[in-house]
């Protein structure tokens, strides 16, 4: 009972908006940020009822990512430091949409009832870490994401404060891991495995011109800030950050802008011609690359996140083969690790290629970081990347328990100092990539271990493969539920015909390749076309989007 009249309580407290209807899309909900605070109470009794239900703690980020300032958003989330479990969503919809106290006690008594949520036992009963970006709205709406946690009995929130996305779902993972859960101690593994890979460059390397700064642009949001905290502990690296935060976040700079739009950020111009730049995003959990064109108002050279994707192949393909070499097929203490890459139908045609052509198996999943990661804990070493910057590297269990045990054995072998280099070198790069979610600042650190072990320059590394011109178009509709698609979005299957149609048109371009998809996250459908010229992609686009209107 004291239960019951404590979450009506506190609920009056928080009234939800009228005539808004809320979805949690594809990554939690997101609006404008005078809308959130009713839901945002609602998603923090979720986030304790989930930290019941598992035993675990849990992480709630205040963020609205890439977009304007003004809207805010929160999501949630795992134990593992993963996206909240899909089948929490509806519930999650549910509650956010009840029209008052009453039915909001309703939906959450049954809930409980159903998932058999138990509220006796440990001390405290439920946990959950809190952090929030660096909107002005985000501390407000913190607060009312704290009132909803207490107001489930035995819960408690604790503060990290300003964190990136990815550096709360680090602490969630490293709590629940039974380490310490602080910045500090996050900083301190980044730059550890960071010094450890940069020690174990191969001889003779570091000629050929990336020693020069890297130029950061931080949109103006969270992680450029923590970069410059954080560089300081970067021996061998000299980065430059812009966009720290004296402009507006997020306007005409980020990494969702520079990929978009494929221009240089503000800040960035004909002076930085040639340079390799960074991208992070208002969060910092999406990270492309760039090099400004000469004399091209703003034109810039994009290296996405698919060719993230293939320089990160590229260098773990390279570890697995000095490991197995001359290893005997019977292996005795030889593992045959199964490397898999994860992409979206946004990837470009040529990324795929040239992941295919070096033996890979690649797969593709529908757009949504929930999807992709899922699908690379798969395998012993799963790479997932989205078109827009947004990717990691998942190791299994089983694979890093093989590592260790052969880094030791291969210490007192002949043959071991080149195979326990790669050994050392796997087991860094699982230390130093975010095995929670997708993260800017260590992908970022990769990246750049990865161009020195190569003594590449951005430009070597942009040649990988030659993307085909691409557009994005998006179409505002009525009712955006009305397209649906199959195989990773791929095929659209309704409305009826249109498919049919869309074919039609791809088959009067070479190498045409076009879908369309409802955007999670906006009230628009999304057209994406490809072709050999940018002309062809322009009007593949253009007539698929007159197919959707
Ligand atoms: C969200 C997703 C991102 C996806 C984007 C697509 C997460 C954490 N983020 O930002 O992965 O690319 O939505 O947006 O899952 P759209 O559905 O509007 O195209
Ligand atoms: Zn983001």
């Amino acid at each position: 009972e004291n239960q019951q009249s404590l979450l009506l309580e506190s609920a009056a407290r928080f009234p939800p908006p009228k005539g808004v209807r809320l979805s949690y899309g594809t990554a939690g909900f997101r609006a404008d940020a005078s809308l959130l605070e009713s839901t945002v109470f609602r998603v923090g009794i979720l986030a304790a009822l989930r930290s019941l239900k598992t035993g675990s703690v849990i992480g709630l980020m205040i963020t609205a990512s890439h977009n304007k300032v003004s809207d805010n958003g929160i999501k949630v989330a795992d134990p593992s430091g993963g996206m909240l479990t899909q089948d929490w969503e509806p519930f999650s919809d549910a509650i956010a949409n009840a029209p008052d106290p009453h039915s909001l006690l309703q939906l959450i008594t049954e809930f409980v009832k159903k998932e058999e949520i138990g509220f006796e036992g440990r001390q405290p009963a439920a946990e959950v870490l809190l952090g929030r970006d660096t909107r002005p709205s985000g501390e407000a709406l913190l607060e009312a994401a704290k009132q909803g946690i207490t107001s489930i009995i035995g819960a408690i929130g604790t503060d990290m404060g300003v964190v990136t996305t990815p550096q709360l779902h680090w602490m969630v993972r490293a709590r629940n891991g039974g380490l310490e859960a602080s910045e500090s101690s996050y900083f301190h593994q980044l730059s550890t495995s960071f010094r450890c890979l940069m020690d174990l460059k191969p001889e003779g390397i570091s000629k050929n011109g990336n020693d020069a700064t890297l130029l950061v642009d931080g949109a103006d949001g969270v992680g450029g800030e923590k970069l410059e905290q954080f560089k300081k502990m970067l021996a061998g690296l000299c980065i430059e950050v812009r966009n720290r935060g004296d402009g507006i976040l997020n306007e005409g700079v980020g990494a969702d802008y520079v990929q978009k739009e494929k221009v240089a950020p503000r800040s960035f111009g004909s002076a930085d011609t040639g340079l390799r730049c960074a991208s992070l995003d208002g969060d910092a959990d999406r990270l492309v690359y760039f090099s400004v064109l000469s004399n091209e108002n703003n034109k810039i050279e994009l290296v996405d996140g698919d060719k993230i994707l293939s320089l990160f192949a590229l260098f773990i393909k390279e570890q697995l083969s000095i490991l197995n070499e001359g290893e005997d097929k019977k292996g005795n203490d030889s593992y045959q690790a199964r490397l898999g890459v994860v992409q979206t139908a946004y990837a470009n045609g040529a990324s795929t290629d040239y992941l295919k052509e070096m033996g890979l198996e690649v797969v593709l999943t529908p757009t949504g970081v929930k999807y992709l990661h899922e699908k690379a804990a798969e395998f012993d070493i799963g790479i997932y990347f989205e078109a827009n910057g947004h990717g990691t590297i998942l190791f299994s269990e089983a694979f890093l328990c093989w590592l260790e045990t052969s880094h030791k054995t291969l210490l007192s072998t002949s043959e071991g100092s080149v195979k326990q280099k790669a050994a050392s070198r796997l087991l860094a790069v699982s230390q130093l990539i975010n095995q929670a979610v997708g993260d800017a600042l260590s992908g970022l650190l990769l990246v750049e271990v990865i161009l020195k072990y190569m003594g590449w320059s951005i430009h070597r590394w942009n040649e990988l493969y030659h993307d085909l011109p691409s557009r994005q178009l998006k179409v505002k509709v009525v009712d955006r539920t009305a397209v649906v698609t199959a195989n990773a979005e791929t095929v659209t299957v309704q409305p009826i015909g249109i498919q049919e149609a869309m074919n039609a048109e791809i088959a009067k371009y070479p190498r045409g390749r076009c879908f369309i998809r409802p955007s999670g996250t906006e009230d628009v459908i999304r057209v994406y076309a490809e072709a050999t010229t940018q002309d062809a992609a322009d009007a593949l686009a253009s007539s698929v989007a007159r197919l959707v209107d």
